[in-house]
């Protein structure tokens, strides 16, 4: 262990014997193309883990190798010289990869696990992955119970659900069994120690406007079932939808602002305010609580819960501190969004936009340019209901934004499945993710700020070429940058 490794190493007491390092890939190799924005979110999944390990007794640390802007020979390096007894991977598609080559690269001395998204989409393949060879378990669903199993004993693979390896001899798929799973597949997100921001890079951190932001995570699944999502009910079938009581939620919001000095929440939830129920009970605590009289906070939402909400709602949210929500807009084609299954349309969602920054709620807007099937006329369309909401919105209290990705294909989701099932594709050509520079280099201030989602596997998937998508998308982008920066 070097000096400089403590500043790399999130959590872990490095003059011990350690019992795990987390290791999140970086969104590139970093040794190749340098990082050009310091924008990213913290690793909460990992964060989670090491919190409950620590919570039974493991010495575990993570390494954010995307925050820290590590390229793959620096992470397995650093991972190498601390020397941990496992080294844990969370595996996403488009850095699967770069998780690959760390976990190449690590010594035989440490043992591996892997889990997240991916691992939970492709558990076969991946197992069958010459670099994923020696794994001694692969972990689908929410790992916290089953990871702390195996750091105590690597065999106690064997009685744990959901869990998977090759076996040595016969090179067979072997998986754990459990008589009684659900307290590993869900455990009681109520009763989970708060996680401790020690395993996290940088949060709570200060935001440009100067408050102290903390991330959170309220829930658990999501139950609407978008196509190209990976949180969508049928791509985790394993998953039991679920929200934290609110006084617990609560409790955690006020022992950050003690013990950093937060004043202000993002909830990351692939879907917080999801209900109206859940939307009212977490209301009424927060009005009791006074988050409203001393905190901001801002989630993501659905447009067709809000559509259904009374404008009474609306302003209970802004009374309780929201001042943002995030809504998945998509595209300004109703039949696109059919396709979709957003179970939204156009219309819905220039109503629920307008009603929002009227109740002085900002709306972040995400879109989907080059959506297979998607024709030339259905992506003005988009174009055109992105540039609809910036003019509707020029003079409310609330402002729009709107944060526009080219389509990217993911292992499990339903347009996964569907592009599969037209025969015209191969896994492998929907899994090429390639990192793609509309920075310039890092010299366009306009692209930087989303440099970490420029990546694309090169296909065509609707009528408009690659080279169309990409164009209107860096339009749109620098649009709104103009936009903010004018405000
Ligand atoms: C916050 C968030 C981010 C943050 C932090 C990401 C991170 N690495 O944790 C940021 C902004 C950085 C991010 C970036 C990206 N994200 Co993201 N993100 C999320 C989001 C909204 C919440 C994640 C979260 O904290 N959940 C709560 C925790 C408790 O759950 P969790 O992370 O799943 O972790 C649990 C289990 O999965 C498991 N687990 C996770 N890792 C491991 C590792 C081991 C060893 C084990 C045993 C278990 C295990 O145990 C954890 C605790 O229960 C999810 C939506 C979702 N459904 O999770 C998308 C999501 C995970 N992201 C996704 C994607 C695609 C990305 C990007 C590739 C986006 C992009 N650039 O285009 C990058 C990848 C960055 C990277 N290298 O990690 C997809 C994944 C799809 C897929 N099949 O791969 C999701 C599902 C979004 C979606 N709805 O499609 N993301
Ligand atoms: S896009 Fe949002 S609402 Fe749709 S499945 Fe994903 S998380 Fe749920």
């Amino acid at each position: 262990v070097e000096t400089s490794d403590e500043g790399l190493v999130d959590g872990a007491d490095l003059a011990r014997p350690v019992d795990a390092l987390f290791v999140n890939a970086p969104l590139r190799d970093y040794s190749v193309r340098g990082r050009v924005n310091d924008f990213t979110l913290p690793v909460l999944g990992l964060g989670y883990l090491a919190t409950y390990a620590a919570s039974q007794g493991f010495n575990v640390g993570v390494v954010d190798a995307e925050a820290r802007g590590l390229g793959v020979r620096e992470t397995v390096d650093l991972v190498n010289r601390v020397a941990p007894r496992w080294v844990g991977l969370n595996l996403l598609a488009p850095t699967y990869a770069l998780s690959a080559g760390i976990a190449e690269g690590v010594s035989e001395r440490a043992r591996v696990m892997v889990g997240g998204h991916h691992a939970n989409a492709m558990p076969a393949e991946i197992l069958a992955d010459p670099r994923f060879a020696g794994i001694s378990a692969l972990v689908v669903g929410e790992g916290e119970t089953r990871v702390a199993a195996l750091l105590a004993d690597a065999e106690s693979r064997r009685s744990l659900p959901r869990v998977m390896w090759r076996d040595p001899v016969t090179g067979e798929i072997a998986f754990g069994h459990a008589a009684n799973a659900a307290p590993h597949l869900a455990p009681d997100i109520d009763a989970l120690p708060f996680l401790d921001r020690a395993y996290l890079s940088d949060d709570p951190h200060v935001t440009g406007t100067g408050d102290v932001e903390a991330n959170m995570v309220a829930s658990r699944g999501c139950p609407y079932d978008c196509a190209f999502c990976g949180a969508a009910v049928s791509s985790n079938p394993g998953t039991t939808i679920r929200a934290r009581q609110p006084f617990n939620v609560i409790t955690e919001m006020e022992a950050l602002a003690s013990s950093h000095g937060v004043n202000r929440f993002r909830f990351v939830d692939d879907l917080f305010l999801g209900s109206g129920r859940l939307i009212r009970s977490y209301m009424s605590a927060f009005s009791a609580a006074d988050i409203g009289g001393r905190f901001r906070w801002h989630a993501t939402g659905r447009i067709n819960v809000l559509d259904r909400a009374a404008d009474s709602v609306l302003d209970s949210l802004r009374r309780n501190g929201c001042d943002e929500v995030a809504l998945g807009i998509e595209s300004g084609s109703a039949r696109l969004l059919k396709h979709m299954d957003k179970r939204i349309d156009p219309e819905m969602t220039t109503r629920t936009v307008e009603r929002l920054v009227r109740a002085g709620i900002n709306v972040k807007g995400y879109f989907i340019l080059g959506y297979p099937t998607e024709t030339l006329a259905e992506l003005d369309e988009t174009v055109a209901h992105v540039r609809e909401l910036w003019r509707r919105t020029e003079n409310t209290p609330g402002r729009f934004r709107a944060s526009v990705f080219e389509f990217r294909p993911y292992p499990g989701t339903p347009e996964w499945t569907r592009l599969m099932a037209t025969g015209k594709f191969t896994a492998s050509q929907l899994l090429d993710y390639a990192a793609i520079d509309l920075t310039d280099g890092g010299l366009d201030e306009a692209m930087r700020e989303r440099d970490e989602f420029n990546f694309s596997v090169n296909i065509q998937f609707g009528e408009a070429d690659v080279a169309t998508v990409r164009e209107r998308l860096v339009d749109l982008a620098r649009e709104q940058h103009d936009r903010r920066n004018a405000a």
